[in-house]
């Protein structure tokens, strides 16, 4: 059955969309690269590194692994939502990868180019409103970065970008791009080459050829071009010179069906981050607790979760006060792995006192998620505290999480799974495609020969609920396929005439490619109605 969705005589496909890509065609993805400043962009001052501008043609241009040499149009990026707020920037093209694609971008640079020790909430919102406003224009973002806040602009990102469909990739460097000697060059490249093949809808950083969870990841060395580690994480995926090992099992996607959208304004303000040591007074501690405004405190405690406990457990009484008060205090380890546990009985007298066990979480995560919960609408201390104890992003490990087992002990090809999965979502067997997905999540995204996922058949197969059921496992509406200039899920619902279906994916958070917009107009006469839900702006 699968078969039937790269055959020409498919009424699947429309008379424009009948011929799949020529031999010469290679597919482009389209990459949006946000310059936020840090040292990949610097150059020497008088006044020591400084960020400087221009880094697309001054860095990448010159560059063959950037640029296959030949012109092209620029793109078009949403800079403001004001009147003015679109325009075009000039756009360079890679060769073609491994993978058989070539990378389109463009580099949009911030009007000041920091380095990242200032950065604050309002560089976060600034990221967050890039990224939200040209989402539907590009397939991934890479964003540029200094290395000194990058885990903690990671955690944030992570959290503010709900409902996350497409890759974001944060990266930086130790050493200039301008150096002879660097680790920008090759930071960058798997960078977009990440954000361009494969479809990890996270907030990842990308680091010494290791892609971490963003929210999972600290910096560990403030010279080494080994600079992050994942401390309780395993990386995502490892790039190596011939291949990259991606941990499937380990990557997380949205599940909600519902559309990608940013929480702005995290309430950094009122949170804070203290650090316990041997003779720490409760009378500081108490300082820090009366601070004006003060919502929530991420307390670093000793290894699985202790504080002092002398002073007649002053110290306990001062925290058990401050969480009357409606604090949210969060315990967090000093130590680089492992988790707080209630296993001593001072970390379990604060678990009595109300402070939060924040598990394995590094305090850059939990630092940012305090924050990110307090700026939410109706967030009171009892949700935020509640919250901060589960993962909601992947960024700290529960350890009740579901295991797949294969029941038979034996995995099948990849192909006779495809073309099992293809068969059970044309025949609508529900249970059948809920079974073979169980012994192997990763067929979720995995395209046919065609290009086509499970989501692309199930688009337009005859049950909704199998299409409901692989959104809710986080499958993704954004993958392309073969077919044109690379269909969507969405444009084959829509040119199909399904209406449910395409109501279900607007509701899942798909769109129409920037790619697919001129082919739709084409074919919208046919069922204006449904091509509108689809989300076509028709005149
Ligand atoms: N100070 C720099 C920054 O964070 C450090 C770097 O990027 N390597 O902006």
């Amino acid at each position: 059955m699968a078969a039937a969705y790269g055959d020409p005589s498919s009424p699947l496909m429309s008379a424009t969309d009948r011929t799949p890509l020529g031999l010469g065609h290679v597919p482009e993805t389209r990459i949006l690269v946000i310059m936020t400043g840090g040292t990949i962009c610097m150059q020497k001052s008088p006044d020591g590194l400084v960020p400087a501008r221009n880094f697309l043609d001054r860095c990448m241009a010159p560059r063959p692994e950037f640029n296959d040499g030949e012109p092209h149009d620029p793109l078009e990026v949403v800079f403001d939502d004001g009147p003015d707020g679109l325009g075009k920037l000039h756009s360079l093209r890679t060769p073609t990868s491994v993978y058989g694609k070539r990378i389109r971008y463009a580099v949009l640079e911030y009007e000041t180019l920091l380095d990242s020790s200032s950065i604050d909430s309002k560089g976060w919102d600034q990221i967050a409103q890039t990224i939200s406003r040209n989402y539907k224009l590009f397939d991934g973002f890479v964003v540029l970065h200094g290395t000194d806040s990058l885990a903690y602009t990671c955690s944030a990102l992570s959290f503010m970008l709900q409902n996350l469909g497409k890759p974001v990739i944060l990266t930086g460097s130790q050493v200039p791009f301008s150096e002879r000697k660097n680790d920008a060059l090759d930071n960058l490249l798997d960078s977009l080459d990440i954000a361009a093949h494969f479809m990890i809808p996270e907030v990842c950083l990308c680091f010494n050829s290791t892609l971490f969870r963003g929210n999972r990841a600290t910096k560990v060395s403030a010279s080494a071009f080994d600079a992050f580690a994942s401390p309780n994480l395993p990386p995502l995926a490892r790039i190596t010179a011939v291949d990259t090992e991606v941990a499937w099992n380990l990557v997380t996607r949205p599940t909600s069906l519902q559309a990608f959208n940013i929480q702005p304004d995290l309430d950094i303000h009122h949170v804070a981050c203290l650090r316990i040591f041997p003779g720490i007074k409760p009378k500081m501690v108490e300082a820090v607790l009366r601070t004006e405004g003060l919502r929530g405190l991420v307390l670093e405690t000793f290894g699985a979760g202790n504080a002092p406990s002398g002073h007649d457990n002053k110290l306990i009484q001062v925290i058990s006060d401050a969480v009357q008060r409606g604090i949210v205090i969060v315990n967090v380890t000093q130590c680089l792995t492992g988790s707080v546990s209630p296993l001593y009985a001072p970390g379990m007298a604060l678990g009595r006192a109300g402070v939060v066990a924040g598990g394995d979480m590094t305090s850059e995560a939990a630092l940012t998620k305090l924050a990110y919960l307090l700026s939410l609408p109706q967030a009171s201390p009892e949700s935020v505290a509640k919250r901060m104890a589960i993962s909601i992003r992947g960024e700290l490990t529960e350890h009740s999480e579901t295991v797949f087992s294969h029941p038979t002990g034996e995995l099948s090809s990849p192909v006779a799974q495809l073309t099992a999965i293809a068969y059970a979502i044309a025949s609508g067997d529900l249970q059948k495609v809920q079974d073979l997905l169980r012994q192997d999540t990763q067929l979720m995204n995995r395209p046919d020969y065609s290009g086509n996922t499970p989501v692309h058949l199930a688009a337009t197969g005859p049950s909704l609920e199998i299409l409901r059921y692989l959104l809710s496992l986080g499958a993704s509406v954004h993958l392309r396929n073969h077919t044109g200039s690379g269909r969507t899920p969405l444009f084959l619902a829509a040119n199909a005439g399904l209406l449910p279906h395409v109501l279900l994916l607007r509701q899942a958070g798909a769109h129409l490619h920037a790619e697919e917009l001129d082919t739709a107009r084409l074919h919208a006469s046919q069922r204006p109605d449904v091509w509108a839900q689809a989300g076509l702006d028709m005149p």
